[in-house]
């Protein structure tokens, strides 16, 4: 819940800088129980920026602070908590590992300039981070490794680096080595392997600085020599490596230097041990992140253009130059409204300021394009949920402003008189839908308002008013993402339900037949007459509906022939046995029968509803299923489960040819009736340990089997009370 004032706990200054030189942006990435969120809390608390560690179990750290992050026991939400190291503000962005929470990561790669990967000393790491690292790698994002959790005691440092250097090379070297205690029973300080001292975290920290016993000195040299050489094989001074070579010892100073050159330019990749609990590490990580991770002086700004898509000239990171700032996450908070968390890109965003808030390029998630100019009252610097008010914020730092009526995740500030559009980054598409129903009247109305708020909020979760099958949708990434919105929208008190999702069926008729109808009531009164005769026929799929008319001699009047047809294509939306659309049809009109005073067009309507009705009955109505194009993306060693799950499906493979993207990925393409895919965005999942994605297009629709109509047919007989 977001706080304007100072929270009990908060014990450090608001940070502010002025300028982006003192500014790094790190996105913690890795996979959920990785050890994040416990490791951010941690350097909060190390660098007096809160009293004490909150922890994950307890529900009371700074990144998981929505009820729904407490409930599941792991961060659902990107958060953004700042540290100060050395006069250099760390914005760390501690994004959730959860695969359903992969909206929030991206919008975390897009605020930060470098990432770190941490990775469990007791679990490693999973596919999904392997495929990050290469992502990261193709757009040459500074990256670092942290391997957590040393105390835990299943903990193996040795295991996890192995594995880091197999999934993400061999650019991948440690900075230090774990020290155990004497019993060799806990980590209780590190190795430094530039500096060859050893530093003893078990009795205070900073730590302890001591020359390392004779028997840690092998360990030393060998480690050190492979960073030594990987560092110079990366030196842009090419003489290094043959005075290195000639036996020369290289100053530590010389090699620092190279070391973090390396780094900012994202062609090395220092690992660092650390452990939230006992703090071991945790200023050697901060030492990496303020003088190795790059400045967002040294981040290419997005490419940006005029509002109407006009061209502009590539921008820079500079504090007096036009403003360009960016919306990468929005919450709606209950007391405060909309919050919404900003990257500045160039440009000094400042209070009592009026921006150009524009946002394009969204509309087929529920966005439409908008702008407009807004009044930026206050600037915040957000600590998790906290709010704290900051005087500006300059090019490449990070900061909130609450209650935009426009801003929405995406969107680009510039200012009033140079209005601006950043392109939208990737987002993921949701692919599990979970349909909705308000208890009562009174929720349904709370409903609609909370829906607004939600869709304005989370860009993953895409909003479906289906009117055939009269469901209300939410698209979600998956079931936990799911878990998050049914909570929000059941936040203030709202009581909803979920149902089986209805996939929209079509009906048919697969051979000729035809329909006589027949509406004559014509005792006392104003009566009614008409009578018509149709003959039907199906037409090639995709050919909607035909309506021809055939009467001859006036039998059915001139004027009443659109009624019947009108008549008919009420009948075709309501369905002939299982309350589904019609499609595909030929209906030819060929007699009738009309009265001169009791004929109307209602009666002529009702005739032709009936025709068609009694087509049906003596003929053969078929249930036509959507049928749909998917493209499913995964490891190799997962095609044959992925393809022999399909059969299963009653899908057909159509092929699979290796992913132009991905190394060892294949993409499997093939066509899935629509009922079958309901589940799965989940189901993929779990088959492929989190590795499997996929996209599917609507293809076509073909006929269900007779098995499962009659199913169909049954469900909905049983439903309407026949
Ligand atoms: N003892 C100990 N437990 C830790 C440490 N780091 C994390 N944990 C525990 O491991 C669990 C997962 O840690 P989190 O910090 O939530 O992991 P995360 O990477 O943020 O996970 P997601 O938010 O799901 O991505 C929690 O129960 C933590 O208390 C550590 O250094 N020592
Ligand atoms: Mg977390």
């Amino acid at each position: 819940m977001a706080q304007k004032s100072q929270e009990k706990g908060v014990t450090g200054p608001t940070p502010v800088v002025d300028a982006p030189g003192k500014v790094r942006n790190v996105v913690l990435v890795g996979h959920s129980g990785a050890g994040k969120t416990t490791l951010v809390e941690s350097l909060l608390a190390v660098t007096g920026t809160i009293g004490r560690a909150g922890s994950v179990t307890e529900g009371t750290t700074v990144s998981d602070h929505d009820p729904a992050a407490v409930r599941q026991q792991r961060s659902v939400s990107l958060a953004c908590a700042p540290v100060m190291h050395d006069g250099i503000k760390v914005n760390l962005l501690d994004s959730p590992g959860y695969a359903d929470f992969v909206g929030e990561l991206r919008a975390g790669l897009r605020a930060a300039d470098a990432a770190l990967f941490v990775v469990s000393a007791v679990d490693g790491m999973d596919a999904a981070t392997a495929a990050l690292w290469e992502e990261c790698a193709t757009v040459g994002m500074p990256r670092a490794v942290a391997i957590a959790r040393l105390d835990h005691q299943r903990a193996d440092f040795d295991d996890a680096l192995a594995q880091c250097r197999q999934e993400f090379g061999d650019g991948v070297l440690p900075l230090y080595l774990p020290m155990l205690s004497d019993d060799g029973e806990r980590v209780q300080g590190l190795m430094g392997l530039i500096s060859q001292r050893v530093f003893d975290y078990s009795k205070s920290y900073p730590p302890a600085v001591k020359d390392p016993d004779p028997e840690h000195l092998p360990a030393i040299a060998d480690a050190r020599n492979e960073l030594i050489e990987g560092i110079i094989a990366e030196s842009e001074d090419e003489s290094l490596m043959e005075r290195y070579l000639g036996g020369e010892e290289i100053e530590t100073s010389v090699l620092i230097e190279d070391l973090e050159k390396a780094v900012a330019r994202g062609t090395f990749y220092p690992v660092v041990p650390v452990c939230a609990e006992t703090k071991v590490g945790l200023d050697a990580l901060l030492e990496l992140l303020t003088s190795a991770f790059p400045s967002p002086l040294e981040h290419d700004v997005p490419a940006v253009s005029g509002v109407d898509g006009s061209p502009r000239a590539p921008m820079k990171c500079d504090p007096n130059g036009p403003l360009v700032a960016e919306v990468v996450k929005t919450t709606i908070d209950s007391y405060v409204g909309r919050v919404s968390l900003i990257r500045v890109f160039s440009g000094t965003l400042k209070p009592e300021s009026t921006v150009h808030v524009s946002g394009h390029g969204m509309e087929s998630r529920g966005h439409p394009d908008h702008d407009s100019d807004e009044r930026v009252a206050h600037l915040y610097s957000p600590l998790g949920g906290q709010l704290r008010e900051v005087p500006y914020v300059v090019a490449g730092d990070i900061c909130a402003i609450t209650k935009s009526n426009t801003a929405e995740t995406g969107d680009t500030l510039s200012t009033k008189d140079n209005p601006l559009l950043m392109g939208p980054w990737d987002m993921p598409e949701p692919l599990l839908p979970v349909a909705i129903v308000a208890k009562t009247r009174s929720d349904e109305d709370a409903l609609a308002k909370n829906l607004g708020r939600l869709v304005a909020g989370d860009p993953t979760m895409r909003l479906e008013r289906n009117a055939e099958t009269r469901q209300l949708v939410l698209w979600c990434m998956g079931e936990a993402h799911a878990d998050v919105v049914l909570e929000r929208l059941r936040s203030g008190g709202v009581e909803l339900d979920t149902e089986p999702v209805r996939v929209a069926l079509r009906e048919t008729l697969s051979a000729p037949s035809k329909g006589h109808g027949r509406h004559v009531k014509q005792s006392g009164g104003h009566g009614q007459y008409a009578v018509c005769d149709i003959e039907v026929e199906p037409l090639p799929r995709g050919s909607g509906f035909e309506f021809v008319d055939k009467v001859v001699g006036g039998a059915v009047p001139h004027n009443y022939i659109p009624s019947v047809e009108k008549g008919v294509r009420s009948q075709m939306e309501r369905g002939l046995v299982a309350g589904h659309q019609v499609v595909d049809l030929r209906v030819t009109l060929v007699d009738g029968k009309a009265h001169s005073v009791d004929s109307s067009d209602a009666a002529f309507q009702t005739a032709g509803s009936m025709a068609l009705k009694e087509a049906a009955e003596k003929g053969q109505v078929q249930l036509l299923e959507p049928v749909d194009e998917v493209t499913i993306r995964v490891p190799d060693a997962f095609v044959g489960a992925v393809m022999s799950d399909m059969s299963s499906r009653r899908g057909r493979v159509l092929g699979t040819e290796p992913d132009p993207n991905g190394h060892e990925k294949t993409l499997v393409r093939a066509e899935v009736p629509a009922t079958e895919l309901v589940r799965y965005a989940v189901e993929l999942r779990a088959m492929t340990s989190g590795a499997g994605t996929f996209s599917r297009v609507f293809n076509r629709y073909d006929p269900m089997p007779s098995h499962l109509a009659d199913a169909v047919r049954k469900e909905h007989a049983a439903a309407s009370g026949h």
